[in-house]
């Protein structure tokens, strides 16, 4: 650890603390996440360790790169890439709204990122505006990628703040334990919406009920024709057949209306029926997609 001088502290995640760091060799910036395990003493888990040396083969320009992995005295910090602000502090300080253009090469990048690491088999499984990280000349990158399976995902975090349950799909929230790509899909869905918004969450739900009557009261409560299987999932509980009442374009006014197909498409409950990271990216909303950011 003699290796980095810690500087201030950038962030509070799901496993730990982040900071930003300087490599003494070579004056790198980097941000250091010092991970906390539910059993300390018990030291880091091979299974862990194997999970997360993987991730630093998983090389892309919208994936937040893993520089290193240092293990020592049963503790684990994780060494990144740096990157300016994530995209919930962008969204604090963009005042109300979010230049079109931006959030469509947003969320190309995003679902770049996402095909590329579902492309090598690797979920994220926590996808939130406080993992996709924002640099000054607006490129995207996903941060956390692949550690939900090394660590699983704690109903609190290390400093006791509830995980949030905002981006999580109705088949996790009832408690389907199969994961898939298709997890990730949703939670770029709702961030979609969210960016859209101007930083306003699209489903803000207190619990597990809460989330998946705000789901249901927009998209329709789905039933067994709708989602063959729906009431075999483990904590599968029946809910009231809410209509479809309400039109996306007034939830979210300002995209138009290739922007609310594609949003349509991810905000899917059968998950079977949800669009893939590469069918996202070649939907019409990104034909007119500025070159330099497809490059
Ligand atoms: C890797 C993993 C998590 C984070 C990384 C890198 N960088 C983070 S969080 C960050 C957060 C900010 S700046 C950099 S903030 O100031 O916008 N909260």
């Amino acid at each position: 650890m003699q290796k980095y001088e810690k500087l201030e502290k950038i962030g509070e995640g799901t496993y730990g603390t982040v900071f930003k760091a300087k490599n003494r060799d070579n004056q790198e910036i980097v941000a250091l996440k010092r991970v906390r395990l539910d059993d300390d003493d018990e030291g880091v888990p091979s299974s862990a360790l194997r999970e997360i040396c993987l991730l630093k083969e998983l090389k892309h320009k919208n994936i937040v790169r893993l520089h290193d992995v240092l293990h020592s005295e049963k503790k684990l910090t994780l060494v990144f890439e740096y990157c300016d602000q994530d995209l919930k502090k962008y969204f604090d300080a963009c005042n109300g709204e979010i230049d079109p253009d931006v959030v469509k090469s947003f969320m190309f990048q995003l679902l770049r990122g996402l095909a590329f690491c579902h492309s090598h088999n690797v979920l994220h499984r926590d996808l939130k505006p406080q993992n996709l990280l924002i640099n000054k000349n607006g490129e995207l990158k996903l941060a956390d990628f692949g550690l939900a399976r090394a660590f699983g995902i704690p109903v609190r975090c290390y400093s006791a703040e509830v995980v949030t349950l905002w981006y999580r799909p109705p088949d996790v929230l009832f408690g389907a334990k199969l994961y898939t790509t298709s997890i990730d899909m949703w939670s770029a869905g709702c961030i979609f919406a969210e960016m859209a918004n101007a930083g306003r969450p699209l489903f803000p739900g207190n619990d597990v009920n809460d989330q998946l009557r705000r789901i249901f009261k927009l998209l329709g409560t789905p039933t067994e024709e709708t989602w063959p299987g729906i009431s075999k999932l483990p904590e599968f509980q029946p809910f009231p057949l809410y209509p479809v009442t309400t039109p996306l374009s007034s939830i979210v006014p300002s995209l138009s209306s290739k922007g609310r197909d594609l949003l349509q498409r991810l905000l899917v409950c059968n998950p079977s029926l949800r669009l893939s990271a590469d069918e996202g990216l070649m939907h019409n909303y990104f034909a007119d997609l500025s070159p330099a950011i497809k490059a």
